[in-house]
């Protein structure tokens, strides 16, 4: 059936995430690969750095399964290509229909060196962060080379993904906004990821936060889980709550993931759960401006630059 041509514009519009009525061009129009940065068969996940014409990283990600669409999948009977029959043992290529075949599809454009760095495989590193490191070495360079956080700003001041927000305490000290991550398309809760973000400016990681904080983490602990349990009817004891450090973005917020998708950055050196920094800064009002702390820094990073040029690794 032919569609009316205000039809096909609506359609378009959506195909290509504009917004305000214009029709945009597709963000990857004539995208070409420079390299293949990252490509995982486990996470089954390919991150690639390209040119449309201006740089960009796009990551493809297969999306997990939905029990429901499977089942129903299932019972219709599929076409099934036989690959292999073995006693009881039988291997087949099913063709499933595009919406069970999506792709998630993440264009980052333009994109910076740095981007194009994060994603690229590299040895990485332990760090044994002190405080006078942080102090001499981290702190500087968070100042003057860290990722830009306009796109915070944006949520926080509903310029952009305002209808994605899921909870908001609006309080400018002790608020914050509860949203879906970029990670997850939000279709099946098995990969659950949100994070809540601080209207609180000027919080930059785990290393500022002191007692007077403790409001501020306590409520989006609370209301955070409350959102959750509300939205998606999943219970506390189903979600892993913490905080990166280090973090891609200074600006505090804390990553609430389904407890049983290992979510990328949730290992030990790397994430720290809410939880214990509420009872590490209840028992020690300057535990994190005080303590060593540990993370990984992959081997391209400037900050590990500088702390091989300082002699601490
Ligand atoms: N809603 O515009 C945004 C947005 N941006 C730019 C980042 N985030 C956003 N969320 C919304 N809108 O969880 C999210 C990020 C991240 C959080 C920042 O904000 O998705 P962080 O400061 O601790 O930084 O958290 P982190 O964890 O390094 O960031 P990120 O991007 O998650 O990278 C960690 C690793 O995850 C990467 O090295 C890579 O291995 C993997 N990864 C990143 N993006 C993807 C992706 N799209 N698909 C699969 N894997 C990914």
């Amino acid at each position: 059936m032919a569609q009316t041509g205000e039809k096909r514009k609506r359609e378009t519009e959506e195909e290509n995430g504009a917004e305000g009525g214009t029709i945009a061009a597709h963000p990857l129009s004539g995208f070409e690969l420079k390299s293949v940065l990252r490509d995982s068969a486990r996470e089954k996940t390919i991150f690639l750095h390209g040119q449309v014409p201006e740089d960009a990283v796009v990551i493809l990600e297969k999306i997990p399964f939905q029990a429901d669409a499977v089942f129903n999948l299932l019972k219709n009977e599929p076409k099934l290509k036989l690959q292999l029959k073995n006693d009881i043992y039988g291997v087949y290529h099913l063709s499933p229909p595009p919406e069970l075949n999506e792709i998630k599809t993440t264009v980052i454009c333009p994109a910076t060196e740095k981007h194009i760095k994060k994603y690229l495989q590299q040895e990485i590193y332990l760090i044994n962060e002190t405080e006078e490191d942080y102090k001499a070495i981290t702190l500087p360079f968070i100042e003057t080379q860290s990722f830009s956080v306009q796109w915070v700003y944006n949520i926080l001041e509903k310029k952009a993904e305002s209808d994605r927000i899921v909870y908001e305490n609006p309080d400018s000290v002790n608020g914050f906004v509860l949203i879906p991550d970029f990670k997850w398309n939000q279709k099946q809760v098995e990969d659950l990821y949100l994070i809540g973000i601080c209207h609180q400016r000027g919080i930059r990681s785990l290393r500022d936060l002191t007692s007077d904080h403790l409001t501020l983490l306590k409520n989006i602990f609370q209301e955070g889980k409350e959102a959750i349990l509300k939205r998606y009817g999943i219970h506390e004891n189903k979600l892993r709550i913490y905080l990166h450090y280090q973090p891609s973005y200074y600006h505090l917020h804390v990553h609430f993931t389904a407890l049983g998708h290992e979510a990328p950055g949730c290992s030990v050196e790397r994430a720290h759960l809410l939880s214990d920094v509420i009872q590490n800064i209840e028992s020690n009002p300057n535990y994190y401006q005080t303590r060593t702390l540990t993370y990984v820094l992959r081997e391209d990073e400037v900050l590990l630059k500088k702390f091989r040029e300082s002699g601490m690794c």
